[in-house]
């Protein structure tokens, strides 16, 4: 069956429409703090670095998509102009002292205008501001524990939830931390090296044993938000997801008395329980 140039051009567009139909149906259903089915782009931001990292990701593939096509213009000038049917007899130019300029200035101009904002970015990650409160994630085969060293030393385990949504997202126990406050994060691994990481904060750093690293975050929503231990800590290493809870001061305040009482009857397993807990 042979279209006409009309059906071609109904059809593309139809494909188009369609297109365009399922990313907006797939950004409208997306829920804030966790992924979506069909999800080709950043989480939604929750913090000024997840906006940052966000805006330099765009950044980025708006230049890179520029010199792409302006590498593909040539090659088809190139191609097209230059092939020996269409030019038999090549010319003999060598040097062009402004094109040699060019080629050397321009491509420095454009690194400069990625690294500037690169570094300011990673300054923002890695200065930590002035902090609200510390929570310490110790990372363990295959489970998180949170620790509030300064709201009542409390300390407790946050295990996957089979029964609970999203799937293999939910945990029994979520960390909870207050809306608009800077939260330090310090991370260790018991056991092996695990990653703690949430994407709608725009952190990620690893939890290595014998050693304290730490990240901060302001979450700037009140919501649920979810990450997953992203190093590979063996067989249950996809089963121990990361669920943050973010409230409002007093919320905070009093999930902090219950939390204190709570966990003063259960608290964190010690590390050679580990094991057995997380059975
Ligand atoms: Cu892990």
């Amino acid at each position: 069956m042979k279209m006409s140039k009309g059906q071609i051009g109904r059809r593309l567009l139809g494909f188009m429409v369609a297109g365009v139909a399922l990313v907006a149906g797939g950004v409208a259903s997306a829920e804030m703090g966790q992924p979506a089915p069909w999800e080709y782009k950043l989480q939604e931001s929750a913090t000024e670095v997840m906006d940052y990292i966000t805006w330099f990701h765009s950044w980025l593939l708006g230049t890179i998509t520029v010199i792409t096509l302006f590498v593909l213009a040539l090659l088809i000038i190139v191609v097209v102009k230059f092939n020996a049917k269409a030019n038999p007899v090549p010319s003999r130019t060598t040097h062009n002292t402004l094109i040699e300029v060019a080629w050397t200035l321009i491509p420095v101009l454009i690194l400069v205008a990625i690294a500037v904002p690169s570094f300011r970015l990673l300054f923002l990650e890695l200065d930590i501001p002035k902090a609200d409160l510390t929570i310490k994630a110790t990372g363990k085969q295959w489970y998180w524990s949170y620790a509030y060293p300064d709201n009542g030393k409390f300390e407790f385990d946050s295990l996957m939830a089979a029964d609970k949504q999203p799937r293999l997202l939910g945990v029994d126990n979520e960390m909870v931390v207050p809306v608009n406050k800077v939260v330090r994060v310090q991370t260790t691994g018991a056991d092996v090296i695990h990653s703690f990481a949430v994407p709608a904060f725009g952190i990620k750093i690893d939890a290595i044993p014998g050693r304290l690293n730490e990240t901060w975050f302001k979450s700037t929503k009140t919501g649920m938000f979810y990450g997953q231990c992203s190093e590979l800590c063996g067989k249950d290493h996809a089963f121990m997801p990361i669920a943050v809870r973010v409230v409002s001061d007093q919320e905070f305040a009093a999930w902090v008395e219950t939390a204190k009482k709570k966990f003063a009857a259960n608290p964190a397993s010690s590390f050679a329980s580990a094991g057995a807990a997380a059975q």
